[in-house]
């Protein structure tokens, strides 16, 4: 009651001159404002009244913002998740590390894809039995050690492959160190074991595409044990996967950098870095780069076990 008379009052006896004077404060939320802005609105003073209409928002960076806009999708085949659909929780068993699990078993997948956002003083938990690991440094720097080897620093750009059942442990003393992580069953051989690696991307050499432009580094052996690789593809401004593929292998992707187009299945999604990809066996994908720089993406992929 008492704001309803204090508001009468400006209306009755101050708002004229304060609409003459600060007609702009008046317009704000909050301050005794108008229930229809249309009356008392700065906007309409500048501007003409559905502005919006022909002059819209074109720049995907404003629709960002747009309330309950997202890119991401999630379908029976593939999804497509956008940073601003990430969840971030405390990551179970690490210390003072939250995660992001992009892709899970839950979607159809026999891996899982997440960030880890390490904070100051941070530590990785052991997989389950039998799980394996890859780990890749996006962001800061975070600290090795198993039994196997020595301790070894990984900076943006580093990454280590883990077997299935070494002892190890992530640290990080850094604020922020972001980790991409894929970890899966390991599909076992016979007389076949995989080892402990640590390198970076620019030390793996450029490898042959046959039929393609895009330039592939391979971040793990190709050889039998291991039943996964990672790729990194980088495509420039518009180069284009020649290739529409489809084919029985699962993939995780995180767009490094750059934008473009990816289609998935009868569907075409802008996309740009950040954006992470979980790609269904058989789903019809395709990516063409554009903008002004090269894009580049790291890609799961199982490989070296016969479906059956
Ligand atoms: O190796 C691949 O399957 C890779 N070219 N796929 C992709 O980029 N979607
Ligand atoms: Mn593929």
């Amino acid at each position: 009651m008492q704001s309803f008379s204090v508001c009468s009052l400006h209306s009755r006896f101050l708002l004229p001159i304060i609409l003459s004077i600060l007609h702009v404060a008046l317009a704000q939320e909050g301050f005794c404002s108008q229930p229809s802005s249309s009356i008392v609105n700065s906007d309409s003073i500048t501007t003409p009244l559905y502005w919006k209409v022909t002059n819209p928002t074109l720049s995907p960076s404003h629709l960002q913002d747009l309330p309950g806009f997202t890119r991401s999708v999630y379908k029976r085949d593939h999804a497509l998740i956008t940073p601003e659909s990430q969840v971030f929780s405390p990551l179970p068993d690490w210390t003072n590390t939250l995660g992001a699990y992009l892709i899970s078993p839950e979607m159809g997948a026999h891996f899982v894809m997440y960030l880890a956002k390490m904070q100051e003083n941070s530590k990785s938990a052991i997989p389950k039995d039998d799980v394996e690991r890859f780990i890749f440094v996006v962001q800061g720097s975070a600290v090795l050690t198993s039994v196997s080897s020595l301790s070894q620093e990984l900076s943006v750009d580093s990454y280590a492959y883990i077997p299935p059942n070494l002892e190890h442990l992530i640290t990080s003393t850094y604020v922020t160190t972001v980790l991409v992580v894929f970890e899966r069953s390991y599909v076992a051989l016979k007389n076949h074991t995989t080892e402990l690696i640590v390198s970076s991307t620019d030390r793996q050499p450029l490898l042959d595409t046959p039929g393609e432009v895009f330039e592939l580094r391979k971040l793990l052996p190709t050889s039998i044990p291991y039943d996964f690789n990672i790729h990194i593809m980088d495509f420039q401004p518009g180069e284009y996967l020649n290739v529409k593929e489809i084919h029985y292998n699962q993939h995780g992707l995180l767009l490094l950098e750059g934008q473009g187009i990816y289609r998935l299945g009868d569907n075409w999604y802008p996309v740009q870095a950040g954006d992470s990809i979980w790609m269904a066996p058989f789903v019809p994908q395709w990516y063409a780069a554009l903008g002004k720089t090269r894009s580049r993406y790291l890609l799961y992929k199982d490989v070296n076990r016969n479906p059956l």
